[in-house]
């Protein structure tokens, strides 16, 4: 099934012409009503008038997280107080959070675009939904929930927290889509063997995941705990909240809601644009936003956009998954390692749960990695006399991470249930070095 064939099947040229126009409009209007933009647009000699094309993009300043720090909390706002109907904030780690504002067409849209994503699952009205990403100011709760009730589905706002309540409910109430992190699905999936539930007591079906970067390995440990198809679901609360991008049923990539939000992937380094199929940093224009329009917004997701049609029916675009993100690329001793390099070798050995914690540390000037890992049951001993198997496992794990990662990684072998277990974002990666 597809939402809204009018507009995630268009032919190519519809398209283009659809986000020139649009984006003409929204130059013009941030022109008109975001001091920052008209400044930055007046020193590089633009005017709206210039913008006519969706390939005049390219000659449109970046906007970074620093920017709208540098306006917090409401100076990138483009509507007017009154206007707006909405406030989300970003959890920023570190320095002012990102405030964003939206108007009440605003949420239509959002709403809309869950839709679409939810719709490209295979969710129908039949289904019964548990949104268990945090409501509040992060915006996966409250965008997941506005989806599913515009689709027509019934909506479990079960939100984090009381996991072995949401099991009873997922169990009892016979729910059959969940919307979570990954990391999430899995720790449902441990409190069900914790309570003694097994999959073949619920129906959940599919799975709405994101907010945090995972593997086809962990898809698939998900899909075989919780006996349902999972998805991907990608954003950003500074773009919108998720809805940005989805997979349909063919799962080759996912497809980006781009009447709204125009893709770009550049070079980090030199912003140059790069040819569909690279990787590199994806940038995304809001093409109707109202309350907070950015224009080419650089989100440090590392990704890249994949040609060709996709046999689903829909043509818009499709990027790849996040493989990290610029900013939380390691070097370690000069190298560049991405978490989810390590994650991918750990998942590939049967002995180990996705749980792990990278610790890079800095010791007489040269870069320590430990890892952290933790033990399925069935490897897990405490006996000193049967250690000799976990000593090969932890050998076999090293020389892995050694062959992908080209460095040497001490591994610390955890039992299981010890890395701590996050209800959001997991954190994957301690890195002492910046903490000194
Ligand atoms: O995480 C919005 C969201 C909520 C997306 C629920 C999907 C589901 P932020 O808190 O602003 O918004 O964080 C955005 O999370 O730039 C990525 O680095 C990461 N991220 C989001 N979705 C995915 C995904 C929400 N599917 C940041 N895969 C983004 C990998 C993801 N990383």
């Amino acid at each position: 099934m597809i939402w809204n064939e009018n507009k995630e099947c268009m032919s190519r040229d519809e398209m283009s012409a659809l986000q020139g126009k649009r984006l003409h409009k929204i130059v013009n209007y941030v022109y008109h009503n975001v001091p920052f933009y008209r400044r930055k647009l007046q020193e590089m000699d633009i005017t709206p008038n210039g913008i006519q094309t969706i390939e005049d993009i390219s000659q449109l300043p970046f906007t970074t997280k620093q920017d709208l720090r540098d306006n917090y909390p409401f100076n990138m706002q483009a509507a007017p107080a009154e206007e707006i109907v909405r406030i989300h904030a970003s959890t920023g780690t570190t320095g002012n959070p990102t405030i964003v504002g939206y108007t009440r067409k605003d949420i239509e849209i959002w709403s809309e675009c869950m839709t679409r994503c939810l719709t490209a699952y295979g969710v129908t009205r039949k289904d019964i939904f548990s949104v268990a990403y945090g409501y509040g100011l992060f915006t996966g709760g409250l965008g997941a929930h506005y989806g599913v009730e515009n689709l027509g589905a019934s909506v479990v706002p079960t939100s984090t927290g009381n996991t072995e309540k949401h099991v009873r409910l997922i169990r009892d109430l016979g729910i059959t889509g969940i919307a979570c992190t990954p990391s999430y699905a899995l720790y449902l999936a441990e409190t069900m063997d914790k309570m003694g539930i097994n999959r073949d007591q619920i129906k959940l079906r599919i799975g709405a995941f994101g907010a945090e970067p995972w593997t086809e390995n962990m898809r698939n440990e998900i899909e075989n705990r919780l006996g349902l198809k999972a998805f991907n679901l990608y954003g950003l609360s500074e773009i919108m909240g998720p809805c940005v991008s989805y997979e349909c049923e063919m799962q080759n990539g996912s497809h980006i809601n781009e009447d709204h939000f125009y893709p770009e992937i550049i070079d980090p380094n030199t912003m140059e644009k790069l040819p569909n199929g690279q990787l590199g940093e994806l940038v995304f224009t809001t093409l109707t936003k109202e309350g907070m329009p950015l224009l080419r917004y650089r989100t440090k997701d590392l990704s890249s956009l994949l040609d060709g049609e996709c046999e689903c029916g829909r043509t818009n675009v499709r990027m790849g998954r996040i493989m990290g993100r610029s900013d939380d690329m390691l070097i370690i001793r000069g190298i560049n390692i991405f978490p989810s390099q390590v994650e991918s070798v750990i998942l590939s050995m049967k002995e180990f749960a996705p749980r792990y914690l990278l610790v890079v540390d800095r010791v007489n000037n040269l870069d320590t990695l430990l890892v952290q890992v933790e033990l399925r049951q069935e490897y897990f001993t405490n006996d000193f006399d049967r250690l000799a198997p976990l000593e090969a496992i932890q050998k076999k794990l090293a020389d892995k991470l050694k062959s992908v990662l080209s460095i040497s990684a001490k591994i610390q072998l955890k039992a299981p249930g010890t890395i701590e277990r996050s209800q959001g974002k997991s954190q994957f990666v301690v890195d002492k070095r910046k903490l000194n």
